[in-house]
Parts: C-alpha cells; structure tokens; sequence
C-alpha cells in the first residue's frame, strides 16, 4: 500500500463536515482519508494549522469569448486557469459561445482548440445558445446534451445574443427532453435601450450611465419572466448573477410555488456599488458589467441571501478586459460612450478569498456552506461527478488553505490578463497556498509547480 501523495495533520471541510485526518491520493483520486497515513507516502504536504478544501469549481467564467468589433477577452486558457488555480480553484467551466450563424459544433471545435494544452486546471464548457434554429434545437443540442454538454445559458439582453420569449420557450423545452439545465441571465432589453435613449437624449454618456440604465426593476422583470417561461415549459432553471433583493424576492416567490429555481451571486454583489461606476476620469469604466453592482442595501440583501439559502452557487463571472487598452474597456468608442465600453470585469483569482475573508472569518458563514456556495454545488448542480468534495474515489482536487495569511489584493500579485482588479487595496485574510488538481501539486505555497496542460476537459453527466 503505497501513496504518491499525503496531506497530512490538516483541518478538512466539506459542505457537511469539520475534521482532522489526513487525506491519501493515488493515480490522480482520494484512495483514502484516516490517520497515520503519512509512512505510506512517496511525498507528504504538512496541512497543521491549515484548512484542507476541495478545490474551488468556478461555473461562470468567460475565456477567449469573441466580444464584438476590435475588443479583445483578455484572458486566454492559459492566463485565465493560471490566474483561477493561484486563486484555489481546480476546475472551471467557461461559456462556449454560439455566434449568430454558426453552427454549435463549429463553436465547441474553436473553444476546444483554444484550450488544448493550455490548461493549469480542469474545464468543462456550458453552451451559450445565441440562435436557436430547427436545427441547432432538434439535432444539435439533443446530441451534445448526450455528449455531456449538459448546460445552457440564454440572454435576455444584448443585441445579437438577447432571445424572445418564444426561442427562450424552445430552448427550455429541448432541455427538458434532454435533461440539461438552462442558465438564464434576466435584463430586458427593450427596457434598457429606452433607458439608453433617454440618457443619450440628456447627454448622459459616462460609464455611471451604465448602472442607470440597468436598474434594479430591468432586472426584477426579467427575472419573474424567467421563471414564470421555466414553469411553463416545466423545467429546473438557474437565474445566473444575481444582484439585488427584488430578483432575490422573484426567486423565493418562485421557489414558494414549488419551482426548482436555482440561484448564483457574485462577488462584485458584496463588494461593489454604482458609485464605482462614477468614478473619475472614466476609471468607471473598471466596474462596467451586467447587471451592475447596486447600493449598499442591495448587498446586505445579498448577503442575506447568502446566508438564507437563496444562493446554491457563488460565481465569479469573471469576464476580464484590459482597462487602458484600445481593445478592451478604453477602446476608442467605449471612451466615449459608456455603450461601447465592454461589459464584465475580472474576478476569477478573489472570488475564494473574498468570500472566504469576508464570509467565513467575519462568521457570515461556516466553513461547510463556503465549501458548499464555491465548489458542492457547483459539482452537484453541472454533473461534474467526480469532483467538489473530499470523499474515497473522488478526483484529488484540493485547495489547503492558510487562515492566518493576509494580503492586500493587487492586481500586480494577481495572474490574469487583465491591467486592473476590480477588488484593488481590499484586505482579505485567508489564501489558498497550495492547490493540487487530480494529484499533481501545481501551486505549493504560492508557487507555480505543475505543468501548464495538466487541466483537462471534463464531459459531464
Ligand atoms: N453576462 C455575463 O454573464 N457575463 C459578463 C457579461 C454579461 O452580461
Ligand atoms: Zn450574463
Ligand atoms: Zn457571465
């Protein structure tokens, strides 16, 4: 009996439970957790003092995905999972988007070759469904939901992606005969641009705009349509980064009625408001995305969702562009109209700690329901079978975690692609040192030490 790795003497947490062993991985999966484990091991981790998680799983992250006229993602597969291990995590699973025209095939094919080889963490995709003709519902989707394509995300905003009621409905539908999920991201659109009218009208064109003409209401509404669609075609549904207690309420109305309605927040939803969007100079531009942060009370209500079970998943959606940069946020047009500046903003390397600092260690939550908001759920909702806790037989996705560490986030520590952190000068205490995905030891206290390619995909159940 003969271990290639030990983590030993750690303070284990998983969504149920708070426990000292040790934890023994053999060919890439947990072979066993007990004590004394130590003397059978080819190369033991010490974890004394530290909390041993599994590895954070990040469902809503943009990588490489195309973003209109001469504005590029700034992160690739390579930047984008390097940047999600530093930051805990062991899988992540981007958005494959359907561009109108293309066929879903011809999208996955682009978003596969772009990741071959380039991963430091596990990936698996969700389908963005942006034009849902006969064929992509009736041939398509059905042969890629039995491929393990088995989620997809729908939008009820933006020009070229946003559906109609009735393509949304058809969507639904293929999922529910095939039994994938559908993600939902809630804005109405018509509302919006009525709103954009009215400010360019009055010359209201700075980046703060972009919270004034997303309001609160633009979002309640979509957020009641979609549930009231998912309950006409009878299926589970997950409304996606949530941001206020009105879309909170649509939810538990919903959920009152006996519908499966699943919900995610986001960091910038505890951490950020619109007035960062007011910001100088249009350095508010750095906090431009969809729907955009709230006020203070918004987040308390968020909080509280966090704490009442409103949330199953706590998402980054990191959605990363450059900010002084002609492709990204400050492109020629976005510096002078707020609707050109592209929406989302990075977060795939604070979302844990965030959370964990702010959530945990200011006693908002325990540590199972941090394990629970950041990687069960995640592993439990999406099909990712083998992964999202510390179990006999589960993949070796693990995170050990230093409690006492401190840091001040700077987006010069951080590893994405991005020129700015949205999150710059928050103090956070709590760092995940030591991340291992599948038994490789790719981060050991805070240095990079696995192979770039060592993340793989990951077809879901
Ligand atoms: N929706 C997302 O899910 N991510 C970034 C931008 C957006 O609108
Ligand atoms: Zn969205
Ligand atoms: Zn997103």
């Amino acid at each position: 009996m003969e271990f290639e790795l030990v983590i030993a003497n750690g303070t284990i947490g998983t969504a149920a439970d708070v426990f000292q062993a040790d934890i023994a991985i053999r060919s890439g999966k947990i072979a066993q957790i007990g004590t004394g484990l130590a003397r059978y091991a080819q190369r033991t981790i010490d974890a004394m003092g530290k909390f041993v998680l599994p590895g954070g799983i990040d469902s809503h992250v943009h990588i490489s995905q195309p973003s209109g006229d001469g504005i590029v993602m700034a992160d690739d597969f390579e930047s984008g999972t390097r940047s999600a291990l530093y930051g805990g995590n062991t899988t992540i699973m981007p958005f494959c988007l359907q561009q109108r025209g293309q066929t879903m095939r011809e999208a996955l094919k682009s978003y596969h070759d772009l990741a071959e080889g380039q991963c430091y963490t596990d990936v698996s995709f969700h389908l963005i469904v942006s034009d849902p003709t006969p064929a992509v519902l009736g041939q398509e989707l059905p042969a890629l939901i039995r491929d393990g394509y088995t989620s997809l995300k729908v939008f009820m905003t933006y020009e070229g992606l946003r559906l109609n009621d009735a393509e949304i409905l058809n969507v639904m539908d293929t999922a529910r005969r095939g039994g994938a999920l559908v993600m939902v991201h809630c804005e109405n659109e018509d509302a919006i641009r009525y709103l954009i009218g009215q400010h360019e009208a009055a010359g209201e064109i700075a980046p703060k705009a972009h919270a004034t003409t997303r309001p609160i209401v633009v979002e309640r509404e979509a957020t009641h349509r979609a549930v009231s669609l998912a309950e006409v075609a009878d299926v589970p549904v997950v409304i996606v980064h949530v941001s206020n207690g009105a879309a909170i309420d649509e939810i538990r109305a919903a959920r009152a009625r006996g519908r499966k309605v699943f919900a995610e927040t986001c960091p910038q939803y505890l951490m950020l408001t619109a007035e960062d969007l007011g910001a100088m100079d249009w350095e508010g531009a750095k906090f431009v995305c969809s729907p955009p942060p709230r006020d203070k009370a918004s987040q308390e209500q968020c909080w509280n969702g966090i704490e009442q079970n409103i949330f199953d998943l706590f998402s980054s959606d990191h959605c990363p562009f450059r900010y002084n940069d002609a492709l990204g946020k400050l492109n020629p047009k976005g510096r002078e109209n707020f609707r050109h500046v592209p929406n989302g903003i990075p977060g795939v390397e604070t979302r844990l700690p965030i959370l964990f600092s702010e959530g945990v260690l200011k006693e908002r939550i325990s540590l199972q329901r941090f394990v629970a908001l950041t990687s069960t759920n995640h592993a439990t909702l999406y099909g990712l079978n083998q992964k999202g806790s510390i179990a006999v037989g589960k993949d070796a996705d693990i995170a050990i975690w230093d409690p006492t560490s401190r840091r001040t986030i700077r987006h010069s520590d951080l590893h994405d692609g991005s020129d700015y952190s949205p999150y710059e000068g928050l103090e956070v205490s709590g760092w995940p040192t030591t991340v291992v995905v599948g038994g490789i030891v790719m981060i050991s206290e805070g240095r990079l030490g696995g192979p770039k390619g060592a993340g793989k995909y990951i077809a879901r159940a």
